[in-house]
């Protein structure tokens, strides 16, 4: 009789991101919560318990925390920028690590995709062309249309970019592993990406070479902050999400990530497809950027237990992000390994609210982890 061991899929087995050890390539994604303490946007007691539930996870990579007011687009995200904020992330790291478990902090500016309301004088949100995104927002009393935003000057851009850069220093005193620029979305980083919402005419805007160089300027100046071994960036080629549109993603983005290379980040973190949407939303070919870039790929959208087994089996990914799974299983990695049901997501208590929804669901070891 042949008692031939099971082989353990590598989708559980360690790996190395540029300066960062994954006990498995299992990703917690970037997940908006909108819980952070009203008032003054600094993660609380509430958020260290959801993060310390999930340090399972081979790397969290935490929501998207704006590096400045200007860079806050929805009611309730944490910031990066006082020191409230990063004592309150500093319990979270601090747990994290408590449970053997990395995390990285998403930098986000948020541009054009906001609002007056949340904005500093309630000023207009900022962008790299004056052009309006078809797109919502939430603020204190609901869903609202996003303001029209105004055009960045050229010599605003470097004081941008020094938000990054200090953004980056509070996470690195908060004591994260590492940071993730977002890149995707339709933010502010993408926004500068693309052509139909960057219509600039001056070394920013107009040829893709130009279009990357905000990114690739943030890249950089991030970089010397915690080494370039602790970057990386999410991008989403083809997602529509905010109103992203270009004419030729698979140009630009193979050219933004043939920089991001040569620069030598860590890692690049795709969301393939649409965002809460199908993975094949549009044609784009994603083994061409994972050719083009020599550092980890991590895949993000839509993948199952099965899916991210065989991705990482035929190498086409490094690691695999999981959203939504993340948000209703603490435990989603042992449930993976053990191949057991799992929760499933409640949409209505994603954004905004209590523990309800949040650190509410339970372990498979019964109550919540
Ligand atoms: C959902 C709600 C609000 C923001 C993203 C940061 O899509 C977000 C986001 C998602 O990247």
């Amino acid at each position: 009789m042949s008692h031939a061991a099971t082989p353990v899929p590598a989708l559980f087995t360690p790996i190395q991101i540029g300066d960062i050890a994954l006990k498995n390539r299992i990703v917690m994604a970037p997940l908006t919560r909108n819980r952070a303490t009203h008032g003054n946007d600094a993660p609380n007691a509430l958020n260290v318990e959801y993060y310390r539930q999930r340090a399972s996870a081979g790397l969290i990579i935490t929501e998207g925390t704006q590096v400045s007011q200007q860079g806050q687009g929805y009611v309730w995200t944490p910031g990066m920028y006082t020191n409230e904020q990063v004592a309150g992330w500093k319990a979270i790291t601090d747990a994290v690590h408590a449970e053997g478990g990395a995390i990285i902090a998403q930098l986000w500016h948020v541009g054009r995709v906001s609002h007056v309301s949340l904005q500093p004088g309630g000023q207009a949100p900022v962008a790299p062309s004056a052009r309006v995104a078809d797109t919502k927002t939430y603020i204190e009393s609901g869903f609202a249309a996003v303001s029209p935003p105004r055009e960045l000057a050229l010599d605003e851009i470097p004081a941008i970019i020094g938000e990054f850069v200090t953004a980056a220093e509070n996470a690195k005193a908060a004591g994260f592993d590492g940071v993730e620029l977002h890149g995707a979305h339709g933010y502010l980083i993408d926004q500068f990406l693309r052509d139909d919402s960057n219509t600039r005419s001056d070394a920013y805007g107009g040829s893709i070479e130009n279009r990357v160089r905000f990114a690739l300027e943030v890249v950089e100046a991030v970089s010397k902050v915690f080494g370039k071994g602790r970057v990386g960036i999410r991008i989403s080629p083809v997602s529509p999400a905010n109103d992203a549109r270009d004419s030729d993603p698979q140009a630009l983005f193979g050219h933004l990530v043939a920089k991001l290379s040569e620069a030598g980040i860590a890692f690049i973190h795709v969301v393939e497809g649409a965002t809460r949407e199908a993975r094949d939303y549009l044609p784009f070919d994603y083994a061409a950027l994972r050719k083009a870039f020599k550092g980890a790929y991590i895949a993000n959208n839509g993948f199952t237990r099965e899916l991210a087994i065989e991705t990482i089996e035929n190498d086409g990914a490094d690691a695999i992000a999981f959203g939504r799974l993340f948000i209703a299983n603490p435990d989603l990695v042992e449930r993976l390994r053990v191949n057991a049901p799992l929760n499933t997501p409640v949409v209505e208590t994603f954004y905004g609210g209590d523990a309800k929804g949040y650190t509410d669901y339970p372990a498979l070891s019964g109550a919540a982890a």
